[in-house]
Parts: structure tokens; sequence; C-alpha cells
């Protein structure tokens, strides 16, 4: 994945026409783009097949299950032209290997802390294990938490020169210079973007903010 302008669009759009127009608007000021089950479910898998022609695509599945099924799901992606899968690491050692084995050349990201209030609950007391356990398999990254800047510095901590990716900009109140300055190196931003009313210009102002604290 280019690390340019460091901002990762999370396409989470439903209709499937109106996100392949915001997908080509934004073009050139984001690394990639992220997608989720709602633009899938609702425009079909074909979607990132399509979104793949255009630059990276970050399946964002969160996949959790055993092993098999994980390694299903990421061969999926990657056939369909992902450049990577988001997993959860609570399911254990097994399944991350099978994610990262699935994978071949493209890249794993686990989830350490959610960024949303109930990622508090459980994610944020196994953040730093879930890190140390996708350390110990060799994955290329994590996701850590904007709207909580000081566990992104945590998760670094643990992680040396590893990548994070950080949601929860915008929408859910984080701010991207906040996690770039942490220790994040994308920030990924949704309805900031998508639902403004000129998502290239939002795009590239959440740019702007990235590139004054590099
Ligand atoms: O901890 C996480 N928080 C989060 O918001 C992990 C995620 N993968 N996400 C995803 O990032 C979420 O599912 C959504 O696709 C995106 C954030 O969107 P928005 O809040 O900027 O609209």
């Amino acid at each position: 994945m280019k690390k340019d302008t460091r901002l990762v669009l999370a396409l989470d759009e439903t209709d499937g026409k109106r996100a392949l127009e915001i997908a080509d608007s934004v073009s050139g000021a984001v690394d990639a783009i992220k997608i989720n089950w709602p633009l899938v479910l609702s425009a079909g898998p074909d979607m990132i097949n399509e979104l793949s022609e255009r630059g990276d695509v970050i399946c964002d599945f969160k996949v959790a299950d055993i092993p098999n099924t994980v390694r299903l799901i990421v061969e999926n992606c990657v056939s369909r032209g992902a450049s990577a899968v988001i997993v959860h690491a609570f399911t254990g050692e097994d399944s991350l290997l099978a994610a990262k084995e699935a994978a071949k050349d493209a890249e794993i990201f686990a989830v350490t802390e959610m960024s949303h209030p109930g990622g508090k609950m459980f994610t944020a007391k196994h953040g730093e294990e879930m890190a140390e356990l996708g350390m110990k398999c060799d994955i290329s990254g994590f996701i850590a938490p904007a709207t909580r800047p000081e566990r992104i510095a945590a998760i670094r901590s643990v992680i040396g020169n590893k990548t994070i990716l950080s949601p929860g900009v915008g929408a859910q109140g984080g701010s991207a210079a906040s996690a770039i300055e942490a220790g994040a190196d994308y920030v990924i931003v949704g309805r900031a973007i998508y639902e403004s009313e000129n998502p290239r210009k939002s795009a590239e102002s959440f740019v702007n903010q990235i590139s004054k604290v590099l």
C-alpha cells in the first residue's frame, strides 16, 4: 500500500453507483479505499473487484472465526484483488496465522482496541496482548483508535515499525492530526468524507491536516 497522503477512505456508502462516483472523485487524495459489510451487502462482492481496479482496497470484514473459515474468507478477498484484509485478533494464534498464510502477498491488519465507546469494555483490556500476538504471527499491522490517541501510542510501543491504521476521525470525534502525532501511519475516515457535500474537498482537507504534523 502506498504511503502518500496517509488517508484511507472508509466507503460505507450503500448505493453502489454513488460509492463508485465517490471513489473516483477522491482518486489521488487517498492511499486506499476500505470496504466494509454495508457496501458489500448492498452492492455485492464484485464491488471489491471494481474498486481494486482503481487502487488499493482494504476489506474490513473484521474476520473472527475458526482458521478454516478465516482462510476461505481471506482467500476470496485476495482473489478479488484486495490488497489487505482486517481481522480480529481475539480469535487467537491459529486463526491469525491462517489469515496471514491465506493472504500470501496481501496484508493482514488486526484490530486491537476498537474506536467506539464500547471498545473500552473488552477490547481495550487486551489491546496490547492482541498487538503482541500480531507481532508473533508477523502480520503487517494493526487498527488502533483515533478517538483515544494515547492508546495509539501504547500500541505503537508494542509493535515497533509495523503499520497502524486509525479509524474514529471525524464522525466519531477523533482528529486526524492527533492520531498521526500519536503514531498512526494512516487515518481512516468514512462519514466525514462520503456524507459531505464535496467528498473530494473534505478528503483534501484531511490530507492538509495530516501534512501539517508530518
Ligand atoms: O475500531 C474500529 N473503528 C471503526 O470505526 C475499527 C474499524 N474498522 N472501524 C471502521 O472504520 C468502521 O467500521 C467504519 O467502516 C470506519 C469508520 O467510519 P466513520 O466513523 O469515519 O464513518
